[in-house]
């Protein structure tokens, strides 16, 4: 490659060069200050009327072909190996150029005299438009900034003068599409120029250079490059017209009847619905049958009433002041959300005459929060409908301006595009880039030139467009649709557009963006713009329009008549999988979780056995060997073996079970080992996988996740809402980190039912416990959940078992459960139920080895007399009472200890070394909603002990400021005290989760267990 490497120095050299002023036609400028490229979309070309504007030649070692460095390289040696194979199969102008480089002797001269140099030149100057034509398009409605022309898209550049624009030239090279075919004609350079400025440099700015993909870039090169392409005919212009009167005249309806209401508005970018009912058409005719999408605010009435059909006199009645949620009694309506928060679904037909199914899924305020939800429930609704090439299931995503540059959860959704278990075969993005958010510009609002630019990364295409031009936007749109389908990736649509009003109806945009509110209040809507080009092309008439415009107004108004005296329904709250489940106010039977004794040994065997030749890292074969141990004997299972029990008896009854999350196939504490690895082929083998027959490759999936907590979760959360017939779990690596996920916990998973009657069975896991490992590997912040948790701490609920639904009632359950079987029930009563809830889990790191944190096989069956074996039969156990086989009445315990978590093993081995037999130990196995009823039947058991809560968390962290206000009133209920009768042992109030300092933190464990087992009363904090 010697010529390559000399051109590739040349190019470096050239790059220096050209940053020197003197004899540089095309002055730099631009690139001295990059900052300025990266606001607004007009842009000017600075050489023009300039004296430079007759070029002159510049020697191709003075070029910037910055380009060479990366696409083009690639390119010129695979031209040079095809040519090295047979000079035929390339032009004749590269046949002229290699044999140069190698020093043969030239066989004929150009093409009208055209030299090497010249077709180098060329070919740089193509290149330098499909890299950077962009820059140049009309993107800006408004024409606000102008941005500067990049020197690479001037011909003087690359030594081409006036003289040279009527000569003829052949630009076709080797297998390339479009422009630079190999089979195109010879063309004067003047239409070399006007044909390369009209595909790169409209209405559209088309980035895809950065794909490091031949093929993807030929398709996309064939559709922007070939003429032909944008002209939509009248039939469709005339679709997409009405479309957009439709999408202009809802918002200016609402506008004159709701003058006061906050509606988030689209006014400015009107163009996004035709856009995406152009773009769900074209999906829907290649072979799409149900879109999930996910949107902010801005639009989001406009998108609902004429995307999804929600009725309009639905969505007017929600405006309504006086409108309420229906009381009727038994009605479910949690809380409800603001109106443009709200989801819905719709059967649509499309053109075709085929039917696609929309959803939209709720949404907090929190922007792009909803963007991972939305693709985990693409993904589960891909598997669920198997959906195994994933294209008739397709994630749909509206982003503004602002959060999409700002807001990091977009970029972990990105990421997850690809990722083997993760991906959606392509998420099509939207930006309605109005440039602004709020009152932020976006020179205070993003540090790269566009809003878009995080998407590169990915090697996702980004079409920026000018979202004045209907055309140009309904054309990006189903570009985007037929990429999705035929490439199976992310893309991304830029609309360009403004913002009508200020942020709300109510906001005064003059505040802030006065220069550009006084272009926008000159501009015409781009209804308007496309009424005119349409008359003007004379495919529609004044009359036509008109006729149109009424009709809409016509059905505008009655729609808003008819919500005056609109009836709200039903909330309903079941999608399609969800049938027979209950909601809070209908009585769901407690179900027993026990299984069967052959079945537990028959699935126990199928996932201890690894294949014969399989050769494992031996500590692994270990693992394995012992967990065959310990079905063969039934004795001593460990936390890891409850765990994969759980999972494949849920199996083997039909659910599907994924767990998902950092590092979760071997498991952060190396317990789990869901994955193993061949030493010496490195293949892998997942034993879950195979607990049955013929066991769908899906069914069981344990998947490390990338380093993404927000992301993550997010996409599990939405997983685990399409179909209850699932455990879905997310691990956090350590439970603190789960903090980084905070807004889906806040805004989805603690209250999502509440506020959308969606309901969620997703299980996280946080490692949680102080064993020494400094302030953050210690503490889950389990402070947190119970805070969020809505039980209430003052009112005793129904808790007969006959009729409780306690947990029905409320958003989520927390526990700390301390053994394998009780985990294993745990599990498994997230599906054993007719109704779902979200469970946060805090779970051991030392207890998933720590010798007495084992089970007996009994413990897992229904079998009667067994252990775990009670009235009801085998269930979860909510409080496990102290070990000592106390009878009813225990009158000379003169403590009763209340603990949750690994606290308990360490209090009852501080018992058994001191010899103390006064004093009860209960685990809280589950804090939230709290087991009022268990805890009556242990204090009346004691019925002298003093009662302390014992922890290891600092008092201000932990369990303790959940507990006390409900253990006081279940004291109060017996009459046996109140708040003053609580005693706390555990640690003192604290900034820091954990100490740093191993001893220190063994001191005060050590303290916790000497004043939990002190013989004088304790004082604290009474
Ligand atoms: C995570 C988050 N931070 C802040 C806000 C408050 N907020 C609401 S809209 C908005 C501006 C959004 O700008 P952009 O994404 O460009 O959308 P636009 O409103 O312009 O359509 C902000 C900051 C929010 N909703 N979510
Ligand atoms: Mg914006």
């Amino acid at each position: 490659m010697a010529w390559f490497k000399s051109s590739y120095n040349v190019a470096s050299l050239a790059v220096r060069s050209i940053r020197s002023p003197p004899g540089v036609m095309h002055r730099m400028e631009g690139r001295i200050f990059p900052s300025k490229h990266r606001y607004f979309h007009a842009t000017v070309c600075k050489s023009k009327g300039q004296p430079s504007s007759v070029p002159q030649s510049v020697p191709l070692s003075r070029l910037s072909d910055s380009f060479l460095d990366g696409t083009s390289s690639v390119y010129l040696e695979e031209l040079q190996r095809a040519w090295e194979a047979d000079p035929t199969s390339v032009d004749e102008s590269w046949d002229i150029f290699f044999r140069n480089f190698t020093g043969q002797p030239p066989t004929a001269s150009g093409v009208s005299g055209q030299t090497m140099q010249e077709s180098m030149r060329l070919l740089l100057l193509v290149r330098a438009y499909q890299v950077n034509g962009h820059m140049k398009a009309n993107l800006d409605p408004l024409s606000l900034e102008q941005r500067e022309i990049p020197a690479e898209l001037d011909p003087a550049v690359y030594g081409f003068t006036e003289a040279d624009l009527d000569r003829e030239f052949f630009i076709g090279v080797w297998r390339m599409s479009g422009f630079l075919s190999n089979n195109r004609p010879v063309q004067t350079l003047r239409s070399i120029l006007t044909r390369l400025e009209q595909a790169y440099c409209g209405s559209i700015g088309y980035e895809y250079m950065h794909i490091d993909d031949r093929e993807k870039c030929n398709w996309l090169r064939e559709r922007i490059e070939t003429p032909t392409q944008l002209q939509h005919n009248t039939e469709r212009r005339l679709v997409i017209l009405d479309r957009l009167i439709w999408s202009t005249q809802f918002e200016n309806f609402l506008a004159t009847k709701m003058k006061t209401a906050k509606r988030f508005g689209l006014e400015g970018g009107e163009t996004l619905i035709p856009g995406m009912k152009q773009m769900f058409d074209r999906a829907a005719d290649l072979g799409v049958e149900s879109i999930i999408v996910g949107m902010p605010h801005r639009g989001r009435l406009n998108v609902l009433g004429n995307v999804f059909r929600k009725p309009l006199r639905k969505i007017f009645s929600e405006f309504d002041k006086k409108s309420k949620p229906v009381e009727e009694v038994g009605l479910y309506t949690g809380t409800g959300d603001v109106k443009y928060h709200l989801g819905t679904s719709y059967d649509r037909p499309t053109r075709g005459g085929k039917h696609i199914h929309l959803s939209l899924v709720a949404n907090p305020s929190h922007l792009e929060a909803v963007d991972p939800v939305v693709i985990g429930k693409t993904r589960a609704k891909q598997y669920y409908s198997n959906d195994v090439e994933r294209t008739r299931n397709m994630g749909v995503l509206i982003h503004g301006d602002g959060s999409f540059a700002g807001q990091g959860v977009v970029y972990e959704t990105l990421h997850l595009s690809a990722l083997p278990n993760y991906t959606t075969g392509g998420t099509i993005h939207v930006v309605v880039n109005n440039q602004v958010a709020f009152t932020t510009d976006p020179r205070s609002g993003r540090s790269s030139q566009y809003c878009t630019d995080a998407a590169k990364a990915l090697n996702a295409p980004i079409f920026h467009v000018n979202g004045d031009d209907m055309d140009a936007v309904a054309h990006v749109c189903e570009l985007a649709a037929e990429w999705r389908q035929t490439f199976h990736s992310d893309v991304v649509v830029d609309i360009v557009c403004y913002r009508r009003f200020g942020h709300n109806e109510i906001d005064e945009p003059f505040f802030t963006q006065p220069k550009m509110y006084k272009v926008i209040q000159k501009h015409p809507s781009s209804l308007e713009i496309y009424k005119t080009k349409l008359l003007e092309s004379g495919e529609v008439t004044r009359e036509d329009i008109d006729r149109m415009q009424k009709k809409v107004d016509a059905i505008l108004s009655e729609e808003f008549l008819n919500s005056k005296s609109y009836v709200q329904n039903k909330r309903d709250w079941l999608s399609a999988y969800w049938q027979g489940f209950k909601s809070p106010e209908q009585l769901s039977v407690i179900q027993n979780t026990g299984v069967k004794p052959y079945v537990l040994k028959a699935v126990g065997k199928a996932i201890t056995v690894l294949p014969d030749n399989f050769k494992p890292h031996k500590s692994v074969k270990r693992v394995y060997e012992e967990r065959a141990r310990m079905i063969e004997t039934g004795e001593d299972l460990d936390w890891a073996m409850g765990e994969a029990l759980a999972f494949a008896t849920l199996l083997v009854e039909g659910n599907h079970v994924r767990l998902s999350g950092q590092d979760v196939e071997r498991g952060t504490f190396s317990h789990r080992h869901a994955m193993v690895h061949d030493q010496e082929t490195g293949n892998k083998y997942c034993p879950l996988a195979h607990v049955m027959e013929d066991q769908n490759e899906e069914m069981f999936t344990v998947s490390n996740s990338s380093l993404s907590e927000f992301g993550v979760l997010g996409f599990e959360l939405g997983y685990s809402m399409e179909n209850p017939d699932a455990l879905v779990l997310w691990e956090a690596q350590f439970g603190d980190f789960s903090n980084g996920a905070q807004v889906i916990f806040d805004q989805f998973l603690s209250s999502g039912e509440a506020k959308w009657l969606r309901q969620s069975g997703l299980v996280v896991l946080l490692p949680h416990g102080y064993d020494g490992q400094g302030p953050e590997h210690s503490s889950a912040r389990l402070e947190r959940f119970l805070q969020m948790s809505d039980d209430d701490p003052y009112v005793i609920p129904e808790m007969d078992p006959t009729l409780r639904n306690q947990i029905q009632k409320c958003n989520w359950q927390v526990v700390n459960v301390t053994t394998p079987a009780n985990y294993f029930h745990v599990l498994r009563r997230q599906v054993h139920r007719d109704f779902r809830k979200p469970l946060i889990v805090m779970s051991p790191k030392n207890l998933l080895r720590y010798k007495f944190c084992k089970s007996n096989l009994s413990e897992f069956d229904d079998v009667q007399g067994h252990p775990g074996f009670d009235k009801q039969g085998t269930r979860f156990k909510r409080l496990i009472k102290d070990q000592n086989d106390h009878s009813e009445v225990e009158k000379g315990i003169r403590r009763l200890i209340l603990c949750s978590g690994k606290i308990y093993y360490e209090l009852d081995e501080e018992r058994k070394r001191m010899e103390v037999n006064d004093i009860a130990i209960c685990r809280v196995e589950q804090l939230c909603p709290f087991p009022y009823d268990l805890i009556q039947r242990e204090l009346r058991r004691y019925p002298n002990a003093e009662v302390v809560w014992c922890q290891e968390e600092p008092v201000n962290m932990g369990a303790y400021s959940y507990i006390a206000p409900r253990l006081c009133t279940t004291l109060k209920a017996l009459g046996r005290g109140s708040m003053e009768d609580i005693k706390y042992v555990g640690r003192v109030p604290s900034a820091a989760t954990a100490t740093g300092f191993l001893q220190v933190h063994q001191n005060e464990q050590a303290e916790i267990l000497q004043r939990a087992m002190q013989p004088e009363p304790v004082k604290y904090p009474y």
